[in-house]
């Protein structure tokens, strides 16, 4: 193989791989899309691989809803000063990448009030040695040791109560978030056991790419550990990052080979390169003839040729002010009358009365004739 490098590739690879939307494995066929992000730091390329690429597929397949995740957002440090800014970032991400108003439903999460509803019901028949038995937990409770709090531990039925309150019984997530998806299976099965078939069994669906780890080649790449490559890097900051990043460790000296598969560096090559320039890299990495640098400029280059067309989106977008609040309440407004629908089913469920049981206007119309319907609220809502 000669060292020459190849071109880099102008667009993504397209070869279907196991779990991945376009596969025809064993995946059970699914009528909804749930799935979320928590507006905790700047979209990167772990978050595009391994989630936010598959929901562009399938907001062409399936009814899709997307939820920035505020609520679990505040189990972490945050800057309430920062929170606007950021929900409003992460939907500009979302739309450079793909996701179009018109073809799936975006949303925040607290503005739909049955999300922290539906989840205190879940807390009641949730076994507390099943949260204890989640690693982000584990992880994130050893990152931020002087807060571990409550919402921390709970964060998996509050996920479950996003995903159940729609009745979506799919959910694209990375690899990490497979775990808590599990959860909300036993969840489901515990509800239905108990009160009578209420929720679909939801079941994850993984990308192609359902774990990249980050820079550090340590752990994976996340918002919050600051070694990322983000959506929004110009292509300097790409190769800035890139550039010092580790490499096998065997690779000391330009001469000296090396062992891919355990470069980090070549873990980026298998999601943004071509079968012939990893065969290239490969290569030239076993053999010593190729250097590092010249391996890490081609997948730099690669990143930079998936992100271009991302930056050019975001730059119009940005020039359209008032798109991120529109989507946003187009996206609220659709989705509480049915999460309102499913709290209802869940009351009557539950022997709870149903919300609009004991309005004022209600009980007026109950005490002066029995048999009277109750007039309609002023707001001509349910008075919520
Ligand atoms: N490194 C990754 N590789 C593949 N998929 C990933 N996801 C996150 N990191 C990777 C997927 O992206 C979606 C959004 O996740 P989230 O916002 O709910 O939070 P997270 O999983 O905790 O992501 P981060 O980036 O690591 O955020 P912080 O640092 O705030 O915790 C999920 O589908 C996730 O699997």
């Amino acid at each position: 193989m000669s060292s020459t490098t190849p071109e880099p590739r102008a667009t993504e690879p397209k070869t279907a791989g196991p779990g991945s939307p376009e596969s025809d494995d064993a995946q059970a066929p699914i009528t909804s899309v749930f799935s979320g992000m928590q507006p905790s730091g700047e979209l990167h390329i772990g978050n595009y691989l391994g989630a936010l690429k598959t929901w562009v597929q399938l907001q062409e397949r399936y009814p899709c809803i997307f939820c920035v995740v505020d609520l679990h957002a505040l189990t972490q440090p945050f800057e309430p000063r920062e929170m606007p800014g950021r929900i409003r970032d992460m939907v500009i991400g979302w739309l450079s990448a793909g996701l179009d108003p018109d073809r799936c439903t975006m949303f925040v999460q607290s503005t739909v009030a049955e999300h922290a509803e539906l989840a205190w019901v879940l807390n009641t028949i949730t076994p507390m040695g099943l949260l204890e038995r989640m690693t982000q937990f584990k992880d994130k409770s050893k990152r931020q040791p002087e807060n571990i709090n409550v919402g921390l531990f709970d964060y998996p039925v509050l996920q479950a109560a996003d995903i159940v309150v729609y009745r979506a019984d799919g959910v694209p997530v990375g690899e990490d978030q497979v775990q808590h998806v599990e959860f909300t299976r036993d969840v489901v099965g515990k509800f239905n056991y108990r009160f009578g078939e209420t929720f679909p069994m939801p079941r994850a669906r993984l990308s192609q790419a359902p774990r990249v780890m980050g820079l550090d080649g340590e752990r994976k790449m996340s918002k919050s550990l600051g070694n990322q490559i983000g959506l929004n890097d110009s292509p300097e900051e790409v190769w800035n990052k890139i550039a010092p990043a580790k490499t096998d460790i065997r690779r000391k000296r330009r001469t000296d080979p090396g062992v891919p598969e355990e470069c980090n560096i070549f873990s980026y090559h298998r999601f943004f390169s071509s079968s012939e320039q990893q065969a290239w890299a490969a290569e030239g990495c076993r053999t010593a003839g190729i250097g590092c640098r010249e391996c890490k400029r081609l997948v730099a280059d690669n990143i930079n040729a998936v992100l271009a067309p991302m930056r050019e989106r975001r730059a119009a977008i940005e020039r359209r002010p008032r798109l991120v609040d529109e989507t946003l309440a187009a996206g609220t407004a659709k989705l509480r009358p049915l999460a309102r629908e499913t709290m209802e089913l869940v009351r009557e469920r539950l022997g709870l009365p149903t919300a609009e049981r004991y309005q004022p206007s209600a009980c007026r119309s109950r005490s002066t004739d029995p048999t009277a319907s109750s007039p309609p609220s002023p707001s001509g809502g349910t008075g919520r």
